[in-house]
């Protein structure tokens, strides 16, 4: 086993309501109501791609120009980064600081694929920044999950063989990712959802790290 690469946001900690926060916000600015049901859509889901969605929701994607619409979703980033001021090592998911220390322990490389460009000022409000041996920059990636990209960028900024890595992931867009990366998928969540995952837990308490391995090699 050489890395375990990780997503962010429904892994490490739970941004997704700051998320939903400041889209509802940027949503009623332009008279458009969302709900948290509609927000689980959105995970794993770029910036503007989210944006497009929620526009579609009332067949108004083609209202805005695409100049527009940078300028929606740069205010939404606008809310989204005052609210991520409030993040501390305290909304860290369970089980997840465990599960670094003991990774770091072992030898094991530990990387961050996250389609978020918040993700590493959310680390460094996490305190996590220093267990990470490399963070794939997401402004530098050209393809959403399900695409592989962001994955790839991470495998070989490690160096390391995608065989040999074990991707985290909460959403089915991200598992697909993982999968096409030729790596170990994990999905944390619902297991209707995450079925293309080669292992399922509920929740991050679940992960421990000699299961996992075990699963790896069976
Ligand atoms: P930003 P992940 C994703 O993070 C979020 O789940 C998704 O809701 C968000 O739109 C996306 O990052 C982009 O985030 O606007 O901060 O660049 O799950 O890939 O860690
Ligand atoms: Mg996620």
């Amino acid at each position: 086993m050489e890395a375990f690469i990780f997503d962010l946001d429904g892994v490490i900690t739970d941004t997704a309501h700051y998320h939903y926060i400041a889209w509802k916000e940027l949503a009623k600015s332009i008279n458009i109501d969302i709900d948290e049901k509609f927000n689980e859509s959105l995970k794993g889901i770029s910036r503007l791609e989210s944006l497009e969605s929620i526009l579609k929701l009332k067949g108004r994607e083609y209202d805005f120009s695409y100049e527009e619409k940078v300028i929606l979703a740069n205010k939404k980033n606008d809310y989204y980064k005052e609210l991520i001021k409030n993040v501390t090592p305290k909304d860290i998911l369970p089980g997840i600081k465990e599960l670094l220390n003991e990774t770091k322990d072992k030898g094991i490389k530990i990387g961050l694929a996250s389609a978020s460009k918040n993700a590493d000022a959310v680390l460094q409000n996490l305190q996590l920044k220093d267990y990470f041996d490399f963070v794939a920059d997401a402004s530098k990636c050209t393809q959403s999950k399900p695409n592989p990209e962001i994955f790839l960028m991470a495998i070989k900024g490690l160096n390391v063989d995608p065989k040999d890595c074990i991707g985290f992931e909460d959403a089915s867009a991200g598992i697909e990712a993982i999968n096409s990366a030729n790596m170990y998928s994990v999905g944390i969540g619902d297991e209707n959802v995450l079925k293309e995952a080669n292992y399922i837990v509920k929740n991050t308490t679940d992960l421990d790290f000699n299961t996992l391995i075990k699963k790896y090699i069976q």
